[in-house]
């Protein structure tokens, strides 16, 4: 039965994307090789600034080692298939993101993995235009109203466009998954649950939309709408921008360890909330014929010897998303760290799911 929605989705949407039009563009390709995915039973692996640093090197050791270096590889001998990259402080021109990568090394970093056969996500981490603070100063309500049409902030808050679009447009002729907005039921960022309506938020995700598609003409980007998973379907839709705005349906949910609780506690917690939050997803995507991913997951440290094995994969692998990601690992807060590193003592679990056959990962060539 799921497999028969799935391919009905699929197929429908296949049709929607290419209409009047041969398969070729290279959104197309993507949304295509998506789809193929959650088709044939396969997830990508995905993990956040992969290229750039990992637990115990730092982007400074980039500049000599030809985009090479990744944890994961290191423990598995293949480079995730999916790797994500943060825009954050791009809206205000700088140098670095707001986790110190080079501008230039992520667009490097980006097309290299492209290039290489892998797929590439865009998060941003916008600065809060009002109150002059990061992204998770929600001291304001007032933020996205200011910075919509007919806002004080709004010429301002479209100069910060201009520049995530401008950077997203020197990649050049290649398609990527953006998901901005990112995990907005909740309310820890300026453009949260309780921070703006869903009015504002709608009109917030589209004005992006219409801004890089139609005023820039950047139409190789894959749009994905993540909200934080612990919400229902009725607030999970209730802020939707629309089936035009949207092609790939994800959500962030992560493990977190409870004080005093035995691990396996946490892991049977997060099982089941992973998978309610799945079976959600998988419903309003078929509904909206939409791809779907688990657009960040994680346990900070990974305690659990066997996360990989024994909590994520039996969940995640009854369902139709394209691809898990999994979130960075820090080279500045050593126990900050969602992927395994070289020496990591339960790097071993993570070996063995990227080796099972409908993990998705990308191999590394004899020439590289
Ligand atoms: C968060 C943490 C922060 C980081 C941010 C953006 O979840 O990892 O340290 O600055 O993501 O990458």
């Amino acid at each position: 039965m799921k497999k028969l929605a799935i391919i009905a989705a699929a197929i429908a949407c296949l049709s929607a994307c290419t209409t009047g039009k041969h398969m070729d563009t290279p959104k197309d390709k993507l949304v295509h090789q998506l789809f193929e995915f959650a088709e044939q039973g396969k997830i990508a692996y995905g993990h956040q600034d992969d290229l750039s640093y990992g637990h115990a090197w730092t982007v400074e050791d980039w500049e000599s080692d030809s985009l090479e270096r990744s944890d994961i590889k290191a423990v598995c001998g293949s480079y995730p298939m999916v790797v994500g990259f943060d825009l954050g402080d791009i809206e205000h021109g700088a140098d670095k993101n707001l986790d110190g990568v080079p501008f230039g090394l992520i667009r490097k970093a980006a097309l290299k993995h492209i290039e290489r056969g892998g797929i590439v996500t865009f998060s941003w981490h916008p600065d809060n235009l009002v109150t002059g603070g990061d992204a998770w100063d929600v001291s304001s309500d007032q933020v996205v109203k200011s910075i919509l049409p007919g806002g004080d902030k709004h010429a301002e808050f479209m100069e910060w466009l201009r520049r995530a679009a401008d950077f997203i447009e020197s990649l050049g002729d290649v398609a990527i998954i953006f998901r901005p907005w990112h995990e907005n039921v909740a309310s820890w960022f300026w453009w949260g649950g309780n921070l703006c309506s869903a009015d504002e938020y709608r009109e917030l995700y589209r004005l992006t939309w219409v801004y890089f598609t139609k005023d820039r003409g950047l139409t190789n980007i894959v749009w994905c709408y993540s909200p934080n998973g612990d919400c229902t379907p009725d607030e999970y839709m209730d802020r939707y921008p629309g089936d035009e705005f949207v092609d790939m349906l994800g959500f962030d949910t992560y493990e977190f360890a409870a004080p005093m609780a035995p691990l396996e506690e946490d892991g049977a917690y997060f099982m089941e909330e992973l998978r309610d939050n799945l079976v959600k997803l998988n419903a309003i995507a078929t509904e909206h014929k939409k791809l779907q991913c688990l657009s960040e997951t994680g346990f900070e440290g990974i305690p659990d010897p066997h996360w990989w094995t024994e909590v994520l994969y039996p969940v995640i692998k009854d369902f139709p998303i394209s691809y898990v990601l999994t979130w960075r690992n820090a080279c500045d807060k050593p126990s900050h760290f969602y992927g395994p590193w070289p020496g990591f003592e339960w790097a071993g679990d993570f070996a063995s799911f990227a080796g099972y056959e409908n993990i998705v990962m990308l191999p590394v060539y004899e020439s590289e």
